[in-house]
This record gives C-alpha cells, structure tokens and sequence, in this order.
C-alpha cells in the first residue's frame, strides 16, 4: 500500500480542483482510548481545512461483538462528542452514525459477493477477536473488512486516515474496489492509507506487545480520553517497562519506547530531546512526567465533552445534518453499481 505521510500542516488542495474526500470511522464499542485519539481523531483535525472529511460513527461495525444495548446507544452519542470535543467542527466535516445511511449496509451486502473467502479469512483483526470472543465467531466478524469497504468506497474517498492496525483492511478494499472495476468498468476510486508519522500504534500500558484497545478487558491497558487526571496518573505509575532504568528508545524495551512516543505526541518533543530530559532519572519520574502531560492534554478535550453531552438535542441535530449530506452522497454511488450490476430501476 502507498502510505502517505501526514504532517500537521496538510497541503491544501490545488485552487479550482475539488477537495481531495476523506474517510474515516470509529466503532462506539468502548471508552476511546488514547490510541484512538492518536492513531485517528487528533490526526482528523489536521485536515478538516484542505479536505472533503466524512467522520462516521460505526455503530454497524461495533456489533460484530456483542453489545449492551443501552451502552451502544450512550456510546454513539459520547464518540460524535469526542469528535467534536477533539476539535472537530461540524460545520467543516460530515459527521455521522453509520446506521442512518441504508446504503452502508446495501452495498455492504453487494460487496460481499465481490470479495473471497480465502481473501477474509487472511485477515489478522478477524483471527484476533475469533480468538478473543470463541463463543461468538460469527459471520459478521468475518465480513467486516467488506463492510469497511463499502463505508470507504460509497464516497469515493482519496484517502482514509488510520491507525496501522487497519492497513491490511484498507488493501483489501482496494483489492475490492479494483475487482469491481475490472470487471464493470471505472467505478469506484481506489483509496489510500493515510497514517500519521507518529502515534501509528500505541501500545497496551499492561502488555506493551499488544496494541493499547477500548475492548481490552484490563482496564490498566489502556488510558481513556475521559479518564479522570488521578486514573490517567495511576495508570500511566503501573505502567509495565523493564528491569533496566535508563529512559531510552531502544529495541526490547517496548514499554519504555511506548511510553516515549506517547510523551512525544503529547509534547512534541523528540526522543533524543525526551532521553536528555530523563537523564539520570528513573522510570519513577518519568512515568508521572508522561501521565501529567497526557492529563493536561486531555483535560480541555474533557471540559467541551461534558458540555456538549449535556446537549443531546444539539447532538441529534448534528446526527441528522450529517446522516442527510451522507445519504446524498451515498446513493449517488450506490445507484451507479446497482445499475452496473443489472439491477432494475423503477
Ligand atoms: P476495539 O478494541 O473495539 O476493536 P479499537 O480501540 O481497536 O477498538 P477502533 O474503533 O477499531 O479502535 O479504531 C478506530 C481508529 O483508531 C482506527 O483508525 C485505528 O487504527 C485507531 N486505533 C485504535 N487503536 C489504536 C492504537 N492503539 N494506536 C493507534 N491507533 C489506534
Ligand atoms: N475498522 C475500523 C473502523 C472503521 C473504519 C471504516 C475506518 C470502520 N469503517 C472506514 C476507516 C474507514 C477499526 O476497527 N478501527
């Protein structure tokens, strides 16, 4: 895959040319995590200006493991308002909830047909969560990757900004999304991958080989955005590093070198510039270093989320203007496959 790196001052789009479109989405399946935040959303910001940015909340996505009802619907209000509580303006992207615009699910089901099973069953994010969830494989887990795929290809987006942990997906949209085309002709645009130069993968504070997830059943794996500052603190104090006491970014201390990048995304810092700081001091020092900044960091985050959440009409409102602008857009697409397929039109 063409990875494009990202840096914080996006090049605008060329004058008269149409914005370049984005795609990209979280599932409502948990608290968002700092590795949401900055694999994915403090990322999204950047770009609102220069691009055509579609954010969506994937509620669709998010019951391929089991959910609570109640906790689905509370989590798809508080993830819009993480959104916008990062810095997202609503009135500058397209934002909203998968499950108000039909056509992800329509061309969902269309796609899934184009896509083999030898090709699925490859996918590493199924093979982990079949793991994790054994009692439960079922085959919407198994066909998520297609589902993605039509998120992406409905608005024929140029770019999709993510975390490294859904590369594999975004190739095999593309090996979708050329299939088609190959065979009905210049469909759909093929995208690409649009990772972040740092914050990539954030680790689990728990088990730094494990990538830090809002679905981790050790609540000391990972740090929510809307943990409280003593939480993030006491987390961040148990953090797993190693018998050495050098602050280093070195092979073999995966602790250490999550830690460090994720104090370097928080301060901007460099690790040369983050070893000078902790010379000579312990991983004490450092790991309270790291949680305050992460606290501080997040705390105006925190302050525009409790507002907005207590505005769930507000929030409606945005839900509706956006599911309205998806849905246009949507069908435009999904009209032009379903007359490429041979489906009648009345
Ligand atoms: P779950 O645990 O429910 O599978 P998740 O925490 O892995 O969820 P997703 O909703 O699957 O999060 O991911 C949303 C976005 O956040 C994606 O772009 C993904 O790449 C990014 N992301 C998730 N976890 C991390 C992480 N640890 N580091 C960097 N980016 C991440
Ligand atoms: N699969 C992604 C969430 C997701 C997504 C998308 C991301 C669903 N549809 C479309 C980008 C574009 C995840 O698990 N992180």
């Amino acid at each position: 895959m063409e990875n494009i790196e990202m840096n914080s001052n996006a090049p605008a789009a060329a004058k008269e040319e149409p914005k370049k479109v984005i795609f990209s989405g979280v599932q409502p399946s948990g608290l968002l995590t700092i590795g949401n935040y900055l694999g994915a959303i403090k990322n999204w910001t950047t770009l609102q200006d220069a691009y055509d940015c579609l954010y969506c909340v994937v509620n669709l996505h998010a019951i391929t493991v089991r959910q609570i009802p109640a906790d689905l619907r509370r989590r798809t209000y508080e993830t819009l308002a993480i959104y916008i509580a990062c810095g997202l303006d609503p009135d500058k992207n397209t934002l909203f909830v998968q499950s108000h615009v039909p056509a992800h699910a329509e061309l969902g089901w269309l796609l899934d047909c184009y896509t083999m099973f030898g090709e699925l069953s490859r996918m590493t994010q199924f093979k982990d969560k079949s793991a994790k969830n054994a009692d439960n494989v079922n085959a919407g887990l198994f066909t998520y990757p297609t589902l993605m795929a039509a998120d992406i290809l409905l608005y024929q987006a140029d770019l999709v900004p993510v975390g490294q942990d859904q590369q594999q997906h975004i190739e095999i949209c593309r090996d979708i999304a050329g299939r088609f085309n190959g065979i009905y002709g210049n469909t759909f645009k093929i995208p690409e991958g649009f990772m972040p130069k740092t914050g990539t993968k954030i680790m689990s504070l728990a088990d730094p080989t494990k990538k830090m997830s809002k679905s981790d059943s050790n609540e000391n794996g990972y740090v929510a955005i809307l943990d409280p500052r003593d939480v993030i603190i006491r987390k961040f104090k148990r953090a797993v590093t190693d018998s050495d006491t050098v602050v280093r970014y070195a092979e073999g201390k995966d602790g250490v070198n999550n830690l460090m990048n994720i104090y370097s995304c928080f301060t901007g810092k460099t690790h040369e510039e983050i070893e000078r700081e902790f010379d000579g001091r312990g991983y004490g020092d450092f790991k309270m270093a790291v949680g305050e900044v992460v606290a501080d960091g997040l705390t105006p985050v925190q302050a525009r989320f409790n507002e907005l959440m207590k505005d769930k009409a507000y929030l409606e409102e945005i839900m509706r203007r956006g599911a309205e602008n998806a849905q246009r857009r949507a069908r435009r697409t999904l009209s032009k496959v379903y007359r490429k397929v041979g489906f009648v039109e009345i």
